[in-house]
């Protein structure tokens, strides 16, 4: 398990540049996210983002500490990726899922319907991955989703336990290299999907304050 703390911006021509400067490209890749929750927003509601992408499962969960403070324009996620402990995790968050002993396979989704899991966004997304020159861990990916929103995202994979602060650091450090001044927070792609498709979700996690 590893926490990914990441800070987004808006980018135009200039930060492109920037970014094209200061970073090497590791490659451009498309994929298609589907995102899945009870139909009264259990997980979403706890900030719990449940995925499948390129047939892999993905559970971001807030961690332990804050995960969102005001002063900071970094978020921070727990990711698991284990599909048993991710069956585990939904279904203590889902209260009245059944007993079972069973474990999900990636071949059968009918965990899904037992635990009353519908797909509320599905979407592709291109991007653009750099690293910076001479400087470790640090990720920007520049993101295009299909239904036509771009954003972009300074990202440090920190290990369980790891160093929290030091990756807070150096997205800063790397926001002030691109020039980023934005004192505001970022919409994600998600908060924009919603916003638009599903205006009921995204009003009762507006005023969960999840988005
Ligand atoms: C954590 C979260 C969501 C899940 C998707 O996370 P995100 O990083 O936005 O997507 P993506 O495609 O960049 O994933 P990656 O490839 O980096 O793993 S959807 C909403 N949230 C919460 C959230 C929030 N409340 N505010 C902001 C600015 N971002 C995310």
């Amino acid at each position: 398990m590893s926490v990914e703390v990441e800070q987004k911006f808006i980018f135009d021509s200039d930060t492109l540049k920037t970014v094209e400067d200061i970073g090497v490209c590791i490659g451009q890749k498309q994929f298609h996210d589907q995102y899945f929750d009870t139909p009264d927003f259990k997980l979403t509601l706890r900030d719990t983002w449940l995925r499948r992408r390129k047939q892999s499962w993905e559970l971001k969960c807030p961690t332990a500490a804050v995960s969102r403070t005001e002063e900071s324009l970094c978020t921070q996620y727990k990711e698991i990726t284990n599909l048993s402990e991710i069956y585990q995790r939904v279904k203590e968050l889902i209260n009245n899922a059944p007993e079972t002993d069973e474990t999900p396979s990636d071949e059968d989704d009918s965990w899904l319907s037992e635990l009353h899991l519908v797909c509320f966004a599905e979407f592709t997304t291109t991007r653009r991955s750099f690293t910076l020159k001479g400087v470790e861990g640090v990720q920007i990916d520049l993101d295009q989703a299909d239904f036509g929103y771009h954003v972009g995202e300074i990202e440090v994979l920190v290990p369980e336990g790891g160093d929290m602060l030091s990756a807070q650091e150096k997205i800063r450090q790397t926001a002030q290299r691109l020039g980023l001044h934005g004192e505001r927070r970022v919409e994600g792609k998600m908060t924009v999907y919603l916003k638009r498709y599903r205006p009921e979700q995204y009003a009762k996690l507006l005023s969960a304050h999840i988005l």
